[in-house]
C-alpha cells in the first residue's frame, strides 16, 4: 500500500454502505408493508438458490452489535437506506410509526457512538401496495415519492444531515422495468422509459424538497457508473457501440439532473422517451447536487452486436475474455474509478464527487475463526490509490464508502456473492470482521 489517510485531506468523508433491504430482514415485523422485493423474491426461479431477504442479516434486531462493529473498524460514515414500506406500509397515507421509532434508534445510536449517519431514501424497494398502481411507470409516483421523502425529513431530519435521493436508477429501471431481472419483474422498452422518466424526475424533485427543508444539509445522489472501452482497440464500429452504452447506462440520469437533458443525440431509441414528457418537465429534471455519488466497481467492454435490439451493442464480461474478475463476473481493473471519477470532472456543474459504493465479492473462507480475505484487500487498496491519484491530479472527490459492512443478501444472485467486510454465517447470524475489514480499520484508525 503505497498511501496513507492524511494524503486525502481532513475533509475526506471515509465510510460504509448498506441497503435496507439486503440487511434488514424483519419482512413483516412491527407493521411493515410489503415491498417489490418481498413478492418477487416469493416467486419461483426469480432469485438464487430461491433465496430471500426475509430474515437476511437479521440488522433490524442486531442493529446494535453491528453498528458497534462499524465504531470498531473506526469508520465514521455509516450510509443506510430507508424501506419506504416499513415507515408506510402502503406507500402513501398512513405512518408506521414503530417502523419510524427502529430508524429513529438507528440514528440515535450511531450518533452515540460518533458515527455519522447518511441516508438513502430510496434502494429499489418500493411499496408493493404502489406497484400494483403501475409503481414507476405512473406518473403519479412523483407525489408518492415526495409524502415518503417529506415523511423522512420531518421524523429524521433533525438528526440526519446528509441525504441521498436515489440508489442508482439506472439498475432499478433498467433490471425492474426492462430485463425482469429484478423486482418488480416488468420487461419492454415502454415500462423502462416511462419507469426510467418519472425516476429522473423524482431524483430532481427530491433533492428539491430537502433543500427547501434545510439549506444547509448535503445532498447527493448515486450513479451506477462504469468505465467503457470497445473490445477492439481501432473498431471503429465497437468505438460507436461504446458510446450508445455510455449514452444509455452512464449518461441516462445523469445529464438532465445536470440541466443537459436525456443523451437522445447518442443513442436514438431514447427519443420514444418524450411520449413520457410533460410540458415544463425538462426544467424540473434539474437540481443542483451538493455532490453525485459515483458507484463503481468495474470496466466493461463493449463490441457491436447485430442482434442485440435497440443498442446493437454487447457488453464481453470477464470470464469470456479470461481476466481476473470477481463473483460477480465483474473485471478487476482498478483504474477503472480513476477513470470514471476523470470523466465526471469534465462536468462542469457537479460540484462534488463522493465514491458511494466501492467493493467486491469473492469465494471467502472461514478458517480457525477467521476470514483471509487477501484478494478483497488487495482490490479494496488498488481501488483507493486510484481515487486517490484522481485526487492528485484535481478531481474534487470528497469520499469513499466500501460497499458493503457485511456479506448480505446480493438481489437476483442471493447470498451466494459475499461482499462484506465482515462474515456473515446465515445459519447462526455470527459476524467475523474479515481481514479487509480489519485493514480498514487500521487504515482509518491513523
Ligand atoms: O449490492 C449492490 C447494491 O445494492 C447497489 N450497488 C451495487 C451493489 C453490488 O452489486
Amino acid at each position: 500500500m503505497h498511501f496513507s489517510k492524511e494524503e486525502f485531506g481532513n475533509d475526506f468523508s471515509w465510510g460504509i454502505s448498506t441497503a435496507a433491504y439486503q440487511i434488514e430482514g424483519a419482512h413483516d415485523t412491527d407493521g411493515k408493508g410489503m415491498s417489490i422485493w418481498d413478492s418477487f423474491s416469493q416467486k419461483r426461479r426469480k432469485i438464487a438458490n430461491g433465496e430471500h431477504a426475509n430474515i437476511a442479516c437479521d440488522f433490524y434486531h442486531q442493529y446494535t452489535s453491528d453498528l458497534a462493529l462499524i465504531k470498531k473498524m473506526n469508520i465514521p460514515n455509516y450510509r443506510f437506506s430507508i424501506a419506504w414500506s416499513r415507515v408506510l406500509p402502503n406507500g402513501i397515507g398512513t405512518i408506521n410509526y414503530k417502523g419510524i421509532a427502529y430508524y429513529n434508534r438507528v440514528i440515535d445510536f450511531c450518533l452515540e457512538l460518533g458515527i455519522e449517519p447518511w441516508i438513502t431514501l430510496y434502494h429499489w424497494d418500493l411499496p408493493e401496495a404502489l406497484q400494483k398502481k403501475g409503481g414507476w411507470t405512473n406518473r403519479e409516483i412523483i407525489n408518492w415519492f415526495s409524502e415518503f421523502v417529506n415523511c423522512c425529513l420531518n421524523h429524521f431530519g433533525d438528526r440526519v444531515k446528509h441525504w441521498m435521493v436515489l440508489n442508482e436508477p439506472m439498475v432499478f429501471t433498467g433490471a425492474g422495468y426492462f430485463l425482469g431481472v429484478h423486482a418488480p419483474g416488468k420487461k419492454g422498452l415502454s415500462n423502462f422509459l416511462a419507469a426510467a422518466h418519472h425516476a429522473a424526475m423524482c431524483q430532481a424533485e427530491g433533492g428539491r424538497i430537502i433543500r427547501s427543508f434545510e439549506s444547509n444539509f448535503k445532498i447527493g445522489t448515486t450513479f451506477s457508473y462504469s468505465d467503457l472501452a470497445p473490445l477492439r482497440e481501432d473498431h471503429e464500429r465497437d468505438a460507436k457501440a461504446v458510446i450508445r452504452v455510455d449514452a444509455l447506462l452512464n449518461r441516462l440520469f445523469l445529464e438532465p439532473l445536470l440541466g443537459l437533458g436525456y443523451p437522445i443525440r447518442d443513442l436514438k431509441i431514447l427519443q420514444k422517451i418524450e411520449r413520457f414528457i410533460k410540458p415544463g418537465d425538462e426544467q424540473k429534471l434539474a437540481f443542483q447536487m451538493d455532490f453525485i455519488g459515483l458507484q463503481n466497481y468495474t470496466r466493461e467492454l463493449v463490441s457491436y452486436s447485430a442482434f442485440m435490439p435497440f443498442l446493437h451493442a454487447k457488453i464481453v464480461k470477464a470470464k469470456k475474455r479470461n481476466v481476473q474478475h470477481t463473483l460477480m463476473n465483474w473485471e478487476v481493473y482498478p483504474p477503472c474509478i480513476y477513470n470514471a471519477l476523470k470523466r465526471l470532472q469534465k462536468y462542469p456543474s457537479i460540484k462534488e464527487i463522493l465514491v458511494t459504493e466501492n467493493g467486491a465479492a469473492f469465494p471467502d473462507a472461514v478458517v480457525n475463526e477467521e476470514v483471509d480475505d487477501e484478494e478483497r484487500l488487495q482490490y479494496l487498496q488498488d481501488h483507493i490509490a486510484q481515487v486517490l491519484k484522481a485526487k492528485n491530479e484535481g478531481v474534487n472527490v470528497k469520499g469513499y464508502f466500501v460497499w458493503t459492512l457485511m456479506d448480505n443478501f446480493e438481489w437476483a444472485e442471493g447470498y451466494s456473492p459475499r461482499f462484506g467486510l465482515v462474515h456473515v454465517d446465515f445459519d447462526t447470524q455470527k459476524r467475523i470482521i474479515k481481514s479487509s475489514g480489519k485493514w480498514f480499520g487500521q487504515f482509518l484508525d491513523k
